[in-house]
C-alpha cells in the first residue's frame, strides 16, 4: 500500500501518541472508520487505514497506530515496524495527547523520543490536545501555549473536531505542477483524477470542452498536456 501510494503522491497522515490517548476515536470522528475502540492499553493492535478527502475533494489517506508507550520494548519496536516506519513516511503526524492525564507534557515527550528513534523526528506534527470535556481548562491553556501548533478537541463529544480538517489540510503537501487545458467532454476520467489530486483554480464548461487551470502532480500534468489550451 505504501509503495502504492508513494507512485500515486497519495498524501499519508499518520496518527501517532500515547496509549490510551483517543487516537482510534479521532479516527473514527474524523473519518467514520469504525475501528476498534477500547479502554484497555493497545486497543489498536491492527493499523488501520482509511482514504479520505480534503473539503475540496483531494485524496489522501489517514493511518491510526498502535499507542506509544516510554521506552517502546525493543520487541514491540520489531512487532510493529512496517506501521512505525510507516508514520516516518507520512506527510504529517497527528499526535494525539490525553489533555486529561495527569502529565501530557510528559507523554508528549515519551512520544516524541519514539519518533527520534524510528527517525520520524522530520515529519510535520500537528498536536491534537484531546478529551477535552474532561481536561481541566488550566490545563488545556497550558499545553497550547506550550504546543502553538495544536488544536482542542474531544472525540467523545465532537467539540473542536470541526477544525481539524483546515488544521491537517494546511500541512498535506501541495501539487507542484501550474496546468491549463482544455479536456474534451469524453475525458470525464481525467476531469475525476484533477478532483481527486490535483488543485482546481478554474474551471468552465465551453462548446468545445472543460476548460480547467490549477495544480497537478507531474504525472497528472504530463497527460493533461494532451489536451492544450
Ligand atoms: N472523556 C473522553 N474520553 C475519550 C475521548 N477520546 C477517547 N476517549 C476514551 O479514551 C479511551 C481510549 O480511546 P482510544 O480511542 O481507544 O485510544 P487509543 O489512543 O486509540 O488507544 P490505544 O490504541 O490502546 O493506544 C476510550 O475509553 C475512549 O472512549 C474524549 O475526547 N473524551
Ligand atoms: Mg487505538
Amino acid at each position: 500500500m505504501r509503495r502504492e501510494r508513494s507512485r500515486n503522491h497519495i498524501p499519508s497522515v499518520s496518527i501517532a501518541g500515547y496509549t490510551n490517548a483517543g487516537k482510534s476515536s479521532i479516527l473514527n470522528r474524523l473519518t467514520d472508520a469504525g475501528v476498534l475502540v477500547d479502554d484497555s492499553l493497545f486497543a489498536t493492535l491492527d493499523p488501520t487505514t482509511r482514504r479520505t478527502t480534503t473539503r475540496d475533494g483531494r485524496v489522501y489517506t489517514m493511518s491510526d497506530t498502535v499507542g506509544f508507550v516510554r521506552h517502546l520494548p525493543h520487541q514491540l519496536v520489531e512487532a510493529f515496524r512496517s506501521t512505525l516506519e510507516e508514520v516516518a513516511d507520512s506527510d504529517l503526524i497527528l499526535h494525539v495527547v490525553d489533555g486529561s492525564h495527569p502529565d501530557p507534557e510528559g507523554q508528549l515527550a515519551a512520544v516524541r523520543e519514539v519518533f527520534a528513534e524510528i527517525h520520524a523526528s522530520k515529519v510535520p506534527e500537528l498536536v491534537l490536545i484531546n478529551k477535552a470535556d474532561v481536561a481541566d481548562p488550566m490545563v488545556i491553556a497550558r499545553l497550547l501555549a506550550r504546543e502553538p501548533h495544536s488544536v482542542v478537541v474531544s472525540a467523545k463529544t465532537g467539540e473542536g473536531i470541526d477544525k481539524a480538517p483546515a488544521a491537517i489540510e494546511s500541512e498535506l503537501p501541495r501539487p507542484t505542477v501550474q496546468f491549463e487545458a482544455l479536456l474534451p467532454y469524453e475525458r470525464g476520467d481525467l476531469l475525476n483524477r484533477l478532483h481527486q489530486k490535483g488543485e482546481i483554480e478554474h474551471l468552465e464548461h465551453t462548446g468545445d470542452g472543460t476548460l480547467v487551470r490549477g495544480r497537478a502532480n507531474a504525472d497528472l500534468a504530463s497527460d493533461l498536456a494532451a489536451y492544450p489550451v
